[in-house]
């Protein structure tokens, strides 16, 4: 058998070593969900914030048919600037490796390679979830059947307003995923702190979430939890503000025919246009914040691994 095309950076292998916390980073985010520059400008910054809370990063991605746990500036630079990257899900990922290709992890599939290096917690933007008019496009995004069965806790702003949340959060609960909203009762929705709909699960430090994260592993629960973080209120864009931007780019989609993996894609830069790049501004905030706080619980559970020899 040959071995598996995985490597970690230099970092992310001495963070190992030393049994220092690791916190897992997407790369859709920057090929598919922020425009050349800022995208490059945030991966870095992402990284820092998380640095400076004496963590490491771990941004993950494939790059002809290698996966990466931890990249260097250049190949954040190459992902960044890449014209017609692959977006890989759990459905794509063993292709795009097989045949020596590029790639940029969603939400699930940066799960699936956290957990084979070993690290326990992702900070990211929002997650994919359940379209609005699923009952009629089954658009429900891989990402909540990835939390069902893989044991990383993810760190988001909650569900993007140009989802349907509540089914989101239906989908969820079948699944059996923990869905924790931090500091507030209300799920919040991605670019508003708050969405109409409660979470099912509050809490207010960094050291319950990762309690509860070693209890799931302790029960043998084989899925993750959906930490849903708040953006800071002075970030945020007010829901009604939004409405009838979402509902534009959702019209649009719908008039240009856009289907499976294009769909968040579109909606993303779509809304990006139509708010005059004030969506970009906001995601970039809560990006932060997110990452911050998985630095924090990442810090939690390994203090809580060593303390329970486990
Ligand atoms: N939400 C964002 N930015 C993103 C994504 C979601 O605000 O870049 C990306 C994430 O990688 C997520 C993916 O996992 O989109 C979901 O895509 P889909 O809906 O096709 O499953
Ligand atoms: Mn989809």
């Amino acid at each position: 058998m040959t071995a598996l095309p995985m490597i970690h950076s230099t970092e992310v292998a001495a963070a190992k070593a030393a049994g220092k916390p690791i916190v897992a980073l997407e790369s859709t985010i920057i090929t598919h969900g922020m425009p050349y520059p800022q995208n490059l400008e945030v991966a870095r910054q992402v990284e820092n914030d998380i640095r400076a809370a004496d963590v490491t990063p771990a941004t993950i991605a494939v790059i002809d048919g290698t996966l990466h746990i931890g990249l260097d500036d250049a190949q954040l630079q190459l992902l960044a600037q890449a014209k017609g990257v692959a977006k890989l899900s759990r459905a794509d990922l063993a292709a795009c490796m097989a045949t020596g290709g590029t790639g940029a992890t969603t939400v699930a599939a940066t799960m699936i390679a956290a957990h084979l290096a070993g690290i326990q917690v992702f900070g990211t933007g929002g997650i994919g979830g359940v379209h609005r008019g699923a009952e009629n496009s089954f658009d429900i995004s891989a990402d909540l059947m990835e939390l069902a069965q893989t044991p990383v806790t993810v760190v988001a702003a909650g569900a993007k307003a140009i989802l349907d949340v509540d089914k989101t959060l239906e989908v969820l609960e079948t699944q059996g995923v923990p869905v924790i909203a931090v500091g507030q009762d209300a799920f919040p929705a991605f670019w508003s702190a708050t969405s109409p709909f409660k979470a099912p699960l509050r809490m207010d430090t960094p050291a319950e979430i990762a309690r509860a994260h070693h209890m799931r592993g302790q029960l043998g629960l084989p899925g993750g939890q959906l930490v849903a973080n708040p953006i800071p209120l002075d970030d945020e864009i007010p829901a009604p503000t939004l409405a009838p931007i979402i509902a534009q780019a959702q019209k649009d989609a719908d008039s240009h025919g856009i289907r499976g993996k294009a769909v968040t894609p579109y909606l993303l830069q779509r809304i990006f246009e139509l708010t005059e790049g004030r969506s970009l501004t906001a995601n970039i905030a809560l990006v932060r914040n997110n990452a911050r706080l998985a630095a924090k619980i990442a810090a939690e559970l390994m203090a809580l691994s060593r303390d329970t020899g486990n």
